[in-house]
Protein backbone atom coordinates (compact mmCIF):
# COMPACT_ATOMS: atom_id res chain seq x y z
CA UNK A 1 0.00 0.00 0.00
CA UNK A 2 1.03 3.05 -1.06
CA UNK A 3 1.13 6.16 2.19
CA UNK A 4 0.78 10.00 0.52
CA UNK A 5 2.47 12.18 2.87
CA UNK A 6 0.31 15.29 3.81
CA UNK A 7 1.02 18.64 1.70
CA UNK A 8 2.79 21.32 3.24
CA UNK A 9 -0.76 23.35 4.67
CA UNK A 10 -0.80 27.26 3.22
CA UNK A 11 -3.82 29.39 4.57
CA UNK A 12 -5.38 31.66 2.80
CA UNK A 13 -8.77 33.57 2.00
CA UNK A 14 -9.67 34.99 -1.19
CA UNK A 15 -11.12 38.25 1.01
CA UNK A 16 -7.20 39.04 1.50
CA UNK A 17 -7.12 39.94 -2.48
CA UNK A 18 -9.95 42.88 -1.89
CA UNK A 19 -7.47 45.22 -0.15
CA UNK A 20 -6.01 48.54 -2.15
CA UNK A 21 -4.20 50.77 -0.77
CA UNK A 22 -3.43 53.72 -2.74
CA UNK A 23 -0.49 55.33 -1.69
CA UNK A 24 1.91 56.37 0.81
CA UNK A 25 4.01 59.10 1.97
CA UNK A 26 7.78 58.23 2.06
CA UNK A 27 10.20 60.70 3.02
CA UNK A 28 8.31 63.53 1.81
CA UNK A 29 7.15 61.99 -1.51
CA UNK A 30 3.84 60.52 -2.49
CA UNK A 31 4.63 57.08 -3.87
CA UNK A 32 2.19 54.22 -5.33
CA UNK A 33 1.80 51.85 -2.52
CA UNK A 34 3.84 49.02 -2.14
CA UNK A 35 1.85 46.82 -0.32
CA UNK A 36 -0.50 45.78 -3.22
CA UNK A 37 -2.43 42.63 -4.32
CA UNK A 38 0.04 41.71 -6.61
CA UNK A 39 2.35 40.72 -3.83
CA UNK A 40 -0.18 37.78 -2.88
CA UNK A 41 -1.19 36.91 -6.78
CA UNK A 42 2.48 36.11 -7.39
CA UNK A 43 2.94 34.16 -3.91
CA UNK A 44 -0.12 32.61 -4.48
CA UNK A 45 0.75 31.57 -8.74
CA UNK A 46 4.00 29.95 -7.74
CA UNK A 47 2.44 27.67 -5.04
CA UNK A 48 -0.10 26.62 -7.56
CA UNK A 49 2.75 25.94 -9.23
CA UNK A 50 3.97 23.10 -6.60
CA UNK A 51 0.44 21.24 -6.34
CA UNK A 52 2.61 18.15 -5.22
CA UNK A 53 4.02 20.21 -2.26
CA UNK A 54 1.76 22.67 -0.92
CA UNK A 55 -2.77 22.67 -0.41
CA UNK A 56 -4.10 26.22 0.43
CA UNK A 57 -6.47 25.82 2.78
CA UNK A 58 -9.51 28.56 3.29
CA UNK A 59 -9.53 29.61 7.02
CA UNK A 60 -12.77 29.81 9.16
CA UNK A 61 -13.40 32.86 10.37
CA UNK A 62 -11.47 33.89 13.52
CA UNK A 63 -12.83 34.21 16.71
CA UNK A 64 -13.21 37.72 18.07
CA UNK A 65 -11.68 36.59 21.72
CA UNK A 66 -8.59 35.65 19.49
CA UNK A 67 -7.97 39.25 18.16
CA UNK A 68 -9.43 41.11 21.10
CA UNK A 69 -6.26 38.80 23.02
CA UNK A 70 -3.77 40.99 21.03
CA UNK A 71 -6.10 44.36 20.45
CA UNK A 72 -7.53 46.26 22.40
CA UNK A 73 -11.20 47.67 21.61
CA UNK A 74 -10.81 51.20 20.48
CA UNK A 75 -8.58 50.39 17.31
CA UNK A 76 -10.91 47.52 16.54
CA UNK A 77 -13.42 50.00 16.93
CA UNK A 78 -11.81 52.33 14.24
CA UNK A 79 -11.70 49.81 11.88
CA UNK A 80 -15.04 49.11 12.07
CA UNK A 81 -15.57 52.92 11.99
CA UNK A 82 -13.49 52.99 8.68
CA UNK A 83 -16.10 50.09 6.77
CA UNK A 84 -18.00 53.75 6.11
CA UNK A 85 -15.53 55.54 3.90
CA UNK A 86 -17.21 55.36 -0.08
CA UNK A 87 -15.87 53.19 -2.06
CA UNK A 88 -12.45 54.04 -3.64
CA UNK A 89 -11.95 56.52 -1.29
CA UNK A 90 -9.12 55.82 1.88
CA UNK A 91 -8.21 57.84 4.56
CA UNK A 92 -5.13 58.75 5.91
CA UNK A 93 -4.56 60.76 9.18
CA UNK A 94 -2.79 64.11 9.17
CA UNK A 95 -3.07 65.00 13.07
CA UNK A 96 -0.91 62.71 15.07
CA UNK A 97 -1.82 63.60 18.92
CA UNK A 98 1.13 61.45 20.55
CA UNK A 99 -0.77 60.51 23.51
CA UNK A 100 -1.12 64.25 24.20
CA UNK A 101 -4.04 65.19 26.72
CA UNK A 102 -6.78 64.47 24.47
CA UNK A 103 -10.66 62.39 24.11
CA UNK A 104 -9.95 60.43 20.95
CA UNK A 105 -13.40 58.94 19.68
CA UNK A 106 -12.80 55.76 17.52
CA UNK A 107 -16.27 55.82 15.81
CA UNK A 108 -14.74 59.45 14.41
CA UNK A 109 -12.54 58.78 11.32
CA UNK A 110 -10.79 62.27 12.30
CA UNK A 111 -9.60 60.91 14.97
CA UNK A 112 -7.58 58.07 13.66
CA UNK A 113 -3.83 59.40 14.16
CA UNK A 114 -4.46 58.67 17.82
CA UNK A 115 -4.33 55.30 16.73
CA UNK A 116 -1.38 55.20 13.81
CA UNK A 117 2.30 56.17 13.88
CA UNK A 118 2.74 56.74 10.00
CA UNK A 119 1.33 58.12 6.89
CA UNK A 120 1.62 54.84 5.05
CA UNK A 121 -1.24 52.85 5.88
CA UNK A 122 -4.50 54.03 4.82
CA UNK A 123 -7.78 53.27 6.29
CA UNK A 124 -10.95 52.51 3.98
CA UNK A 125 -13.93 50.34 4.06
CA UNK A 126 -11.95 46.83 3.14
CA UNK A 127 -9.53 47.15 5.71
CA UNK A 128 -11.54 45.16 8.39
CA UNK A 129 -12.21 42.77 6.47
CA UNK A 130 -8.38 41.82 4.82
CA UNK A 131 -6.96 42.29 8.06
CA UNK A 132 -9.32 40.04 9.79
CA UNK A 133 -8.93 37.24 6.85
CA UNK A 134 -5.14 37.64 7.16
CA UNK A 135 -5.92 37.33 11.06
CA UNK A 136 -7.77 34.59 10.33
CA UNK A 137 -5.19 32.61 8.32
CA UNK A 138 -2.30 33.07 10.99
CA UNK A 139 -4.57 31.84 13.14
CA UNK A 140 -5.64 28.80 11.47
CA UNK A 141 -1.84 28.33 10.87
CA UNK A 142 -0.78 28.23 14.58
CA UNK A 143 -4.22 26.15 15.43
CA UNK A 144 -3.20 23.42 12.87
CA UNK A 145 0.58 23.26 15.24
CA UNK A 146 -1.18 23.61 18.12
CA UNK A 147 -3.66 20.55 17.74
CA UNK A 148 -0.35 18.56 16.11
CA UNK A 149 -2.08 18.63 12.90
CA UNK A 150 1.12 18.62 11.55
CA UNK A 151 4.72 20.32 12.36
CA UNK A 152 4.96 23.05 10.43
CA UNK A 153 2.27 25.61 8.45
CA UNK A 154 2.46 28.74 6.67
CA UNK A 155 0.17 31.51 6.32
CA UNK A 156 -0.03 34.21 3.01
CA UNK A 157 -1.26 36.41 5.89
CA UNK A 158 -1.62 40.05 3.99
CA UNK A 159 -2.22 42.91 5.50
CA UNK A 160 0.90 41.93 7.23
CA UNK A 161 0.61 42.24 10.94
CA UNK A 162 4.37 43.00 12.94
CA UNK A 163 4.14 46.91 12.90
CA UNK A 164 0.73 46.62 14.17
CA UNK A 165 0.33 46.96 18.86
CA UNK A 166 -2.29 46.47 20.94
CA UNK A 167 -3.30 49.63 20.63
CA UNK A 168 -1.96 50.99 17.14
CA UNK A 169 -1.58 50.54 13.50
CA UNK A 170 1.60 51.69 11.06
CA UNK A 171 3.75 50.45 8.67
CA UNK A 172 1.01 48.37 6.43
CA UNK A 173 -0.06 46.45 9.48
CA UNK A 174 -3.64 46.26 10.86
CA UNK A 175 -3.95 43.33 13.48
CA UNK A 176 -0.51 41.70 14.56
CA UNK A 177 -0.51 38.37 12.88
CA UNK A 178 2.18 36.95 14.43
CA UNK A 179 1.23 37.78 18.05
CA UNK A 180 -2.80 36.15 17.14
CA UNK A 181 -0.19 33.18 16.66
CA UNK A 182 1.82 33.41 19.82
CA UNK A 183 -0.96 34.13 21.79
CA UNK A 184 -2.51 30.47 20.90
CA UNK A 185 0.90 28.49 21.34
CA UNK A 186 1.49 29.89 24.46
CA UNK A 187 -1.70 28.35 26.00
CA UNK A 188 0.46 25.32 25.62
CA UNK A 189 3.79 26.32 26.11
CA UNK A 190 6.60 28.97 25.36
CA UNK A 191 7.26 30.44 22.31
CA UNK A 192 10.15 32.10 20.47
CA UNK A 193 9.05 34.54 17.62
CA UNK A 194 11.87 35.14 14.87
CA UNK A 195 10.98 38.13 13.13
CA UNK A 196 13.44 37.86 9.67
CA UNK A 197 11.47 40.22 7.74
CA UNK A 198 14.25 43.65 7.14
CA UNK A 199 11.87 46.03 9.74
CA UNK A 200 12.30 46.11 13.53
CA UNK A 201 9.16 44.03 14.44
CA UNK A 202 8.37 46.68 16.78
CA UNK A 203 4.21 45.76 17.31
CA UNK A 204 5.14 42.59 18.44
CA UNK A 205 7.85 43.60 20.65
CA UNK A 206 5.77 45.57 22.52
CA UNK A 207 2.72 43.05 22.73
CA UNK A 208 5.10 40.70 24.44
CA UNK A 209 7.37 43.11 26.23
CA UNK A 210 6.44 42.13 29.50
CA UNK A 211 5.93 38.10 28.67
CA UNK A 212 8.19 35.43 30.02
CA UNK A 213 6.63 32.89 27.64
CA UNK A 214 6.66 34.68 24.59
CA UNK A 215 10.78 35.28 23.23
CA UNK A 216 10.66 38.49 20.93
CA UNK A 217 13.72 37.92 18.79
CA UNK A 218 13.94 40.61 15.49
CA UNK A 219 16.86 41.05 12.83
CA UNK A 220 16.63 44.05 10.86
CA UNK A 221 18.06 47.10 9.21
CA UNK A 222 19.51 50.07 11.35
CA UNK A 223 15.96 51.43 13.00
CA UNK A 224 17.98 55.10 12.97
CA UNK A 225 18.22 54.57 9.31
CA UNK A 226 14.97 52.61 8.39
CA UNK A 227 11.76 52.35 9.56
CA UNK A 228 10.38 51.62 11.97
CA UNK A 229 13.17 54.96 13.13
CA UNK A 230 12.44 54.73 17.13
CA UNK A 231 12.67 51.44 18.61
CA UNK A 232 14.13 48.27 17.44
CA UNK A 233 17.74 48.77 19.39
CA UNK A 234 19.25 45.85 21.30
CA UNK A 235 18.74 48.23 24.75
CA UNK A 236 15.26 46.94 24.12
CA UNK A 237 15.28 43.86 26.50
CA UNK A 238 11.75 43.54 27.86
CA UNK A 239 10.45 44.82 30.86
CA UNK A 240 8.88 43.38 34.27
CA UNK A 241 8.77 39.43 34.39
CA UNK A 242 9.61 39.49 30.32
CA UNK A 243 12.98 41.17 30.97
CA UNK A 244 15.73 39.34 29.02
CA UNK A 245 12.73 37.95 26.49
CA UNK A 246 13.41 40.30 23.80
CA UNK A 247 16.05 40.44 21.67
CA UNK A 248 16.93 43.06 18.77
CA UNK A 249 20.23 42.79 16.33
CA UNK A 250 20.71 45.24 13.73
CA UNK A 251 22.35 44.02 11.07
CA UNK A 252 24.71 45.92 8.35
CA UNK A 253 23.36 47.42 5.34
CA UNK A 254 24.51 45.15 1.69
CA UNK A 255 24.57 42.11 4.36
CA UNK A 256 24.26 38.83 2.96
CA UNK A 257 23.85 35.01 4.23
CA UNK A 258 27.28 34.67 5.40
CA UNK A 259 26.69 37.48 8.19
CA UNK A 260 23.01 36.50 8.33
CA UNK A 261 23.83 32.97 9.21
CA UNK A 262 26.61 34.38 11.74
CA UNK A 263 24.13 36.57 13.74
CA UNK A 264 21.50 33.64 14.06
CA UNK A 265 24.47 31.14 14.98
CA UNK A 266 26.41 33.39 17.30
CA UNK A 267 23.30 35.51 18.92
CA UNK A 268 20.06 34.15 18.13
CA UNK A 269 20.34 30.21 18.59
CA UNK A 270 21.95 30.27 21.46
CA UNK A 271 19.24 32.63 23.49
CA UNK A 272 16.62 30.13 21.78
CA UNK A 273 18.43 27.02 23.22
CA UNK A 274 18.28 28.22 26.58
CA UNK A 275 14.50 29.21 26.30
CA UNK A 276 13.55 26.43 25.77
CA UNK A 277 10.44 27.44 23.34
CA UNK A 278 7.79 24.70 22.82
CA UNK A 279 6.94 26.62 19.66
CA UNK A 280 8.35 29.21 17.01
CA UNK A 281 6.86 31.55 15.08
CA UNK A 282 8.45 32.90 11.78
CA UNK A 283 7.41 36.49 10.94
CA UNK A 284 9.21 35.60 7.74
CA UNK A 285 9.60 39.04 5.04
CA UNK A 286 11.09 38.90 1.98
CA UNK A 287 12.33 42.70 2.01
CA UNK A 288 15.97 41.27 2.43
CA UNK A 289 16.00 40.41 -1.27
CA UNK A 290 18.49 41.73 -2.74
CA UNK A 291 16.36 43.30 -5.63
CA UNK A 292 13.82 44.96 -2.64
CA UNK A 293 12.91 48.44 -2.97
CA UNK A 294 12.73 49.11 0.17
CA UNK A 295 14.93 46.85 2.06
CA UNK A 296 19.01 47.02 1.67
CA UNK A 297 20.07 43.94 2.10
CA UNK A 298 21.60 41.60 -0.32
CA UNK A 299 20.00 38.07 -0.17
CA UNK A 300 19.37 35.82 -2.89
CA UNK A 301 16.82 33.26 -3.81
CA UNK A 302 18.61 30.51 -2.86
CA UNK A 303 19.44 31.90 0.37
CA UNK A 304 16.17 31.99 1.93
CA UNK A 305 16.32 28.09 1.83
CA UNK A 306 19.46 28.21 3.81
CA UNK A 307 17.77 30.79 6.53
CA UNK A 308 14.79 27.97 6.67
CA UNK A 309 16.89 25.59 7.06
CA UNK A 310 18.74 27.07 9.69
CA UNK A 311 15.94 27.26 11.66
CA UNK A 312 14.15 24.01 10.70
CA UNK A 313 16.86 22.30 12.36
CA UNK A 314 15.83 23.32 15.60
CA UNK A 315 13.69 20.91 14.91
CA UNK A 316 10.94 22.46 17.01
CA UNK A 317 7.21 23.09 15.82
CA UNK A 318 7.36 26.58 13.26
CA UNK A 319 4.46 28.33 12.30
CA UNK A 320 5.42 30.47 9.37
CA UNK A 321 4.01 34.03 8.52
CA UNK A 322 3.92 35.90 5.86
CA UNK A 323 5.02 39.64 6.27
CA UNK A 324 7.05 41.58 3.72
CA UNK A 325 8.85 41.80 0.62
CA UNK A 326 8.29 44.17 -2.53
CA UNK A 327 10.47 43.30 -5.21
CA UNK A 328 6.97 41.31 -6.45
CA UNK A 329 8.52 39.69 -9.41
CA UNK A 330 10.66 36.59 -7.41
CA UNK A 331 8.09 37.20 -3.88
CA UNK A 332 6.82 33.97 -5.25
CA UNK A 333 10.24 31.92 -5.75
CA UNK A 334 11.15 33.66 -2.92
CA UNK A 335 8.61 32.10 -0.71
CA UNK A 336 8.70 29.04 -1.70
CA UNK A 337 12.55 28.53 -1.40
CA UNK A 338 12.06 29.09 2.02
CA UNK A 339 8.92 26.62 2.88
CA UNK A 340 11.20 24.09 0.64
CA UNK A 341 13.59 24.09 3.39
CA UNK A 342 10.36 22.88 6.02
CA UNK A 343 9.14 20.30 3.43
CA UNK A 344 9.37 16.69 4.71
C1 LIG B 1 6.43 47.05 6.38
B1 LIG B 1 7.06 45.68 6.61
C2 LIG B 1 9.66 53.31 2.05
C3 LIG B 1 9.01 53.96 3.25
C4 LIG B 1 8.83 53.01 4.40
C5 LIG B 1 7.11 51.91 5.75
C6 LIG B 1 7.71 50.57 5.58
C7 LIG B 1 6.84 49.49 6.18
C8 LIG B 1 7.40 48.12 6.01
N1 LIG B 1 9.45 54.00 0.84
N2 LIG B 1 7.47 52.89 4.79
O1 LIG B 1 7.90 45.55 7.70
O2 LIG B 1 7.62 45.05 5.46
ZN1 LIG C 1 9.54 44.92 6.22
Amino acid sequence: MTTFKDKFPVYFHQAQFHFHPKFEWALGNRIKHPETTKRVENIYREIQKHKKLFEVISPERIPLKAIRDVHNYQLLTLYNTAVAIPEGEEFYPSVFPQRMKSLPDPTNLKHAGFYCFDSGTPLNRDVLSAASWSAAAAYEAANHVYRGKGKYAYALSRPPGHHASKDTYGGYCYINNAAIAAKLLRKKGRVAIIDIDFHHGNGTQEIFYNDDKVFTISLHGDPREYFPFFIGFPSELGAGRGEGFNLNIILKDKMGIKEYIKALRRTVFPNIKRFEPDYIVLSAGFDTYKLDPIGNFTLETEDFFTLGKEIQKLNLPTVILQEGGYYTKDLGKNVVSLLKAFVE
